[in-house]
């Protein structure tokens, strides 16, 4: 049991942020952060997950303290046309980020379409996708561990809904002068192990 806890506590620690809803295309902790889908494949359909325009849930594990997040959608014909699904999400604190019900985009219904998450943190912009297809109908469902952890907070930046990741008005702005010091890799690690030493005690 408890060399299994130190296992996860060691994937946690070096994980960036993992995708859980919608099923991710794929999670590569070293390749995060390689454009657009972190390494994987843009045109694989594993786990295609239908997606509501009314809403469908949206959640992940944050190990930064503070990120930027950009939720954004393509068809899969022309994957260089994301378009943001939600304003740009200012967010603080590690663990669970969920929401609930992030709408779709009505002209696209019924095609091929790519999720991409994009997280600008203080290891630089990374990334997940995860195969969609909008769906008519009302919001689904969210899971059961769709919750924001306890010191999660999040808010939607008014009129941001179009940066382009790589953009230095959204990769520098939010970088606060403690942020850049936590970027340091001597002192990264240890100042993250004790939010999570605590949230994972959460969770186990
Ligand atoms: C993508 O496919 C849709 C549906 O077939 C079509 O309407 C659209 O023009 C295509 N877009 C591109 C860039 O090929
Ligand atoms: C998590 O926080 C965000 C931002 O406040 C909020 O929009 C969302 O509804 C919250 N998620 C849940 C499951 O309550
Ligand atoms: C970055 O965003 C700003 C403000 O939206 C815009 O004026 C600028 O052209 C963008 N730069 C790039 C490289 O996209
Ligand atoms: C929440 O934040 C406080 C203050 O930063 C910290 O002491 C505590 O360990 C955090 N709790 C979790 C579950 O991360
Ligand atoms: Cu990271």
């Amino acid at each position: 049991m408890f060399p299994i806890r130190l296992l996860a506590l060691a994937a946690l620690t070096e994980a960036h942020f993992v995708l859980q809803v919608p099923t991710s295309l794929g999670f590569s902790d070293v390749l995060e952060g390689t454009a657009p889908c972190g390494s994987f494949d843009i045109s694989s359909r594993a786990g295609e997950s239908s997606w509501p325009l009314a809403g469908a849930p949206f959640q992940l594990i944050t190990t930064h303290p503070q990120s930027d997040w950009q939720i954004r959608a393509a068809l899969l014909n022309d994957t260089a046309n994301f378009q943001p699904l939600v304003p740009v999400v200012s967010q603080q604190g590690t663990g669970t980020f969920c929401l609930p019900a992030v709408p779709g985009i009505a002209a696209w219904e019924g095609q091929d379409a790519v999720l991409q998450a994009i997280q600008h943190s203080a290891d630089g912009e990374l990334y997940q996708c995860a195969a969609i297809k909008f769906v008519p109908g009302s919001a689904a469902a969210g899971p059961q561990s769709c919750k924001n952890s306890t010191n999660v907070s999040a808010s939607f930046k008014p009129g941001s809904t179009a940066s382009s990741p790589g953009n230095s008005s959204t990769t520098t702005s939010h970088k606060s002068a403690a942020e850049k010091s936590w970027a340091d890799p001597a002192s990264g690690p240890l100042m993250l192990a004790a939010p999570l030493l605590t949230w994972l005690a959460v969770l186990y």
